[in-house]
């Protein structure tokens, strides 16, 4: 079983998602419900989800349609296992600097012989209706390796991260990425950094992404040659709604 982002990458359409920092199905099944995405990020980074969150939203996002990518707060490989146990069509790792790290997550996110992954699928297969063996047998191929690219090191070593071999895509993380750097959000050194990795994606034959606040910002990246894009995120898009329409009876 393919998941479903991989599949619309494989045929060249882009990957629509969103960032999930609120535990509970509620926001995610509202979301997906408009049916114009094929991923969302459940974030365990940073927000509200921790990893017994992971069950339920990873099951809950792909019946809509969509491919439950988790987010881990570090590049732990017992963090990437538990992400990819729950049924993960993919697991995004912050922070990626070297080529090394890159090997590394590859090797935790494999089972044997390729990588490290231990041996513990048991709700797999129920997240794909499919049977174990056809999950074990697919999962190497099948599920997204995500490292993001947010670091001064990540980006001058971003060529020889492109490279690794089972590694999908390259994400960039532009505030840790303007922050990491000590550039402005937005300058001529902030953009360079960022199509310098868009680039070496592509020279490579990988998928590159990037995190976008909102739809306007999400166009622009893909028409710049991005392949997959978030376009916002619930708890953001809660917050800046409620006080848009707040305005409507303060005034201000
Ligand atoms: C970043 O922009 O740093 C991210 O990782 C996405 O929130």
């Amino acid at each position: 079983a393919k998941t479903f982002l991989k599949n619309d990458l494989g045929s060249k359409k882009p990957g629509i998602g969103f960032w999930c920092t609120l535990p509970g199905t509620s926001t995610v099944a509202t979301v997906l419900s408009t049916g114009g995405f094929n991923w969302a990020l459940i974030d365990a980074e940073h927000g509200q989800i921790t990893d017994k969150d992971y069950f339920e939203l990873v099951t809950t996002v792909s019946s809509l349609g969509a491919s439950p990518i988790i987010r881990v707060p570090w590049t732990e490989e017992w963090m990437i296992k538990r992400a990819l146990d729950s049924g993960a069509h993919g697991v995004m790792t912050p922070m990626c600097h070297s080529a090394e790290d890159a090997r590394k997550i590859v090797s935790f996110s494999k089972y044997p012989p390729i990588g490290t992954r231990g041996y513990g699928p048991m709700f797999c297969p129920p997240v794909f209706n499919v049977k174990g063996s056809e999950y074990d047998a697919g999962a190497d191929d099948n599920l997204l390796v995500i490292v993001q690219i947010e670091s001064k090191q990540g980006v001058a070593n971003v060529e020889e991260i492109a490279k690794v071999e089972g590694l999908d895509v390259l994400f960039i993380g532009p505030f840790d990425l303007a922050k990491q750097l000590g550039v402005p959000f937005g300058g001529e050194e902030h953009e360079g950094a960022i199509s310098k990795t868009l680039a070496a994606a592509h020279a490579a034959g990988k998928t590159a992404a990037i995190f976008c606040s909102n739809g306007q910002i999400a166009k622009k990246r893909l028409d710049q040659g991005f392949d997959m894009v978030s376009i916002a995120v619930d708890s953001a898009c809660l917050a800046a709604e409620f006080e848009r329409q707040l305005t409507y009876v303060t005034g201000n």
